[in-house]
């Protein structure tokens, strides 16, 4: 196979936000509402407790969520970026293991929750819940289509966990209000720590380093397989907490780098203070989103995310982010930041649990490895 070592390789995204030449957006096709199972109890947002919802959703809710992604990838496309789609997936389709059983699986709305690039490597991520235990198969062809373009590109799969009832913390869904702040400093979630456990989405990268939170969808053991897995590549691997958040899931609504020495922080969900130096000693500011438009109660009513997904932005280039249509305070800011801000309308995407960058897997980006933290304390691997 014939490359030109001076091209970019056909996979190379080393942080969140260097210029885009391709990426893949979801697609809401086939779609189903998410089951209730030990690492997830979703609830319909109107309060009424009526029961959540089962099986495929409704023809419309697809047809809308697709005409907004289908507005994306158009915005995309004017931009001169490459855009790919997953490949249709029977989500209806029940699953059975030796460990568990589930009647239906979720959707490919947010391929950043189970692939991630990291530099010239693409990773599938573990997955914490038994309806996304397949989730990365819409992905594959794509993965091999790339893998085979280019020997640059390289492809790792995370260990499957069982997903048995031993991996979950049972009684987690039912803890009341004080006993979550009383344990906030634990981080103890769903997921026990027996079984090496991640989402994608709970990492966020920075050319040399990684920041992974430890959330509902990735414990301990995950982390350090990610440390272990990623340090012999030249990876530094930082464990990140948010105390305050008590159904911590994804980082990008939470900690939100911009560019070089910008991050956007969620003023509700501060980062660990022992966790703060290693930004600002090495020259990083945390801007604070502007409340959103929407109250958590005004959130579609299937939608499982905070209202916080507006802070979920995608960079097109560290001058360049998309935002969601009618956020116009976080516009405001972003504009103010010297930033040119496109818009698109997406709130019917949110009913999937995501938003922009949810809802893309970068591939392409130009850049190389950069060293942001020049002054970090050393390591170890853990
Ligand atoms: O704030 O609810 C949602 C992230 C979804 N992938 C939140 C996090």
């Amino acid at each position: 196979m014939m490359v030109n070592p001076e091209s970019i390789p056909v996979v190379n995204a080393w942080n969140e936000w260097d210029p885009l030449r391709e990426i893949v957006v979801g697609s809401a096709t086939g779609a189903c509402f998410e089951p209730t199972e030990p690492g997830n109890r979703p609830q319909v947002r109107d309060g009424s407790g009526a029961p959540f919802p089962k099986g495929l959703k409704p023809d419309e809710a697809i047809a809308r969520a697709n005409e907004e992604l289908a507005g994306l990838v158009a915005l995309l496309q004017a931009q001169g970026v490459t855009v790919r789609r997953p490949e249709p997936h029977d989500f209806g389709r029940s699953l059975k293991t030796p460990a568990f059983e589930v009647e239906n699986q979720y959707c490919s709305v947010c391929p950043r929750d189970v692939m991630i690039t990291l530099g010239n490597e693409i990773l599938e991520a573990t997955m914490s819940r038994r309806a996304r235990y397949f989730e990365y198969e819409p992905y594959r062809k794509l993965v091999y289509e790339y893998w085979e373009a280019d020997p640059r590109v390289s492809w790792t799969v995370a260990p499957k966990p069982t997903m048995a009832d031993s991996m979950y913390r049972k009684d987690f869904w039912d803890w009341p209000m004080e006993e979550r702040h009383a344990r906030m400093h634990a981080h103890e979630y769903c997921i026990t720590q027996d079984e090496v456990v991640f989402d994608a989405a709970d990492m966020s990268r920075f050319g040399k380093d990684v920041i992974v939170q430890e959330s509902m969808t990735t414990n301990r053991a995950g982390i350090r397989w990610l440390k272990r897995t990623l340090e012999p590549k030249g990876f530094r691997v930082h464990p990140v907490h948010f105390p305050l958040d008590y159904f911590p899931s994804h980082i990008d609504c939470t900690f939100v780098p911009l560019r070089p020495g910008l991050v956007l922080a969620n003023p509700e969900r501060p980062i660990r203070e022992d966790e703060l130096p290693m930004f600002t000693e090495n020259g990083w500011k945390l801007v604070e989103a502007p409340q959103p438009v929407l109250s958590n109660e005004e959130m579609p009513a299937y939608c499982q995310s905070s209202k916080w997904l507006s802070m979920n932005v995608l960079s097109v280039s560290p001058h360049t982010v998309i935002c969601e249509e009618q956020e116009k305070p976080l516009q405001d800011l972003l504009s103010s930041l010297d930033f040119e801000v496109l818009t698109v309308p997406f709130r019917h995407v949110f009913e999937y649990g995501g938003s922009l960058h949810c809802a893309t897997w970068d591939i392409r980006r130009e850049g190389t490895r950069e060293d942001y933290f020049p002054s970090l304390p050393y390591q170890p691997v853990a």
